[in-house]
Formats: structure tokens, sequence, C-alpha cells
């Protein structure tokens, strides 16, 4: 009785702690959810893969985000993959698409995010998903999408879920 009772006990403090939940199809990481396409397109393609699946390409705030898509890419070992960062605005000022809002973390390879032409970034498959600059315009990436956790059920998602 008493050891079923700390179970029970245990199992609602895991519960309540930063838990993060997704719908079918999407990784849970710190309060987001992520999915990968499989269709190589423009940048502005991919954004609108994103939106169709209620998100946007992906919002890297920080190293341990990052860390972690460059972890389930790694998995997927395919291609290059279209990150939500660009400098089409003014050259050389990276700013995320989805709020519009200036970089705090870059990982551009070394050497790279300098190009006056290249202007969307991607995690690049040649170099271990580092980011590297390119063309905008070309399919030359696959969509990573990010969006909010808050729009998934949790009751239904127990197999995505992860705690931390
Ligand atoms: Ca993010
Ligand atoms: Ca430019
Ligand atoms: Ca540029």
């Amino acid at each position: 009785m008493h050891s079923i009772f700390h179970l029970v006990f245990l199992f609602g403090f895991v519960q309540g702690r930063g838990t993060t939940c997704c719908t079918d199809g999407w990784l849970a990481f710190e309060g987001s959810c992520y999915t990968f396409g499989r269709d190589i397109s423009s940048f502005t393609v991919a954004e609108q893969y994103c939106r169709q699946h209620g998100g946007h390409l992906i919002h890297v705030d920080n190293a341990h985000e990052n860390n972690f898509i460059k972890d389930r890419l790694r998995d997927l070992k395919s291609s290059h993959y279209w990150t939500g960062l660009t400098d089409e605005d003014i050259e050389g000022e990276w700013n995320w698409f989805d709020t519009d809002s200036n970089a705090t973390f870059l990982n551009f390879y070394a050497g790279y995010g300098h190009n006056i032409n290249l202007d969307c970034a991607i995690f690049n498959y040649g170099v271990d998903f580092s980011w590297t600059d390119n063309d905008c315009s070309t399919a030359n990436a696959k969509p990573a999408c990010e969006r909010s956790s808050e729009t998934c059920s949790c009751e239904s998602s127990s197999a995505n879920m992860i705690v931390g």
C-alpha cells in the first residue's frame, strides 16, 4: 500500500514537470514539436509545407535546441534541411522568418553565412548539419518544421512524450 502510493506520487511529479507532448509524426522537445518533410524544395515552398501542418520552419533558439535537431537529422542522414533563418532583407543580418526577429544564436560552419547572393540557411548534411547559407529560391533542402506543443492533445500521444 505504501509503495503504491509512492509510485503514484512519483508518476504525478514527473508528469507535471516540463512534459511536452505532440501529435503523431511530431517529435517533442522542451515545449515545441518538430517534424521533417520528405520533399526537396525552395525555402518558400518548405515554409508553406510547415504552415500547412500548423508550424513554421525551425526557429533555433539556442545550442540545446540546435543539438537536439542535429541529432535527429543525423538519424535521417539523407539530405539538407531548411532552417527558418534568412538575411534576405539586410545582407549579413540573420532573422528568424516566423517572428522576424534577429538571431541571437548562430551555428554557421566556418567561412559560411556571408555570401551576398545566398540568403537562406540550411542544416548542411555535408558538414554534420552545421549551417551554411544557400540560394533561397533553389530546391536544395527538405523542410524542418517546428510548432508549439500547446496545440497538441496530451492524451493521444504518449508514444511521443519526452520528459525533461
Ligand atoms: Ca525553437
Ligand atoms: Ca543578400
Ligand atoms: Ca546573404
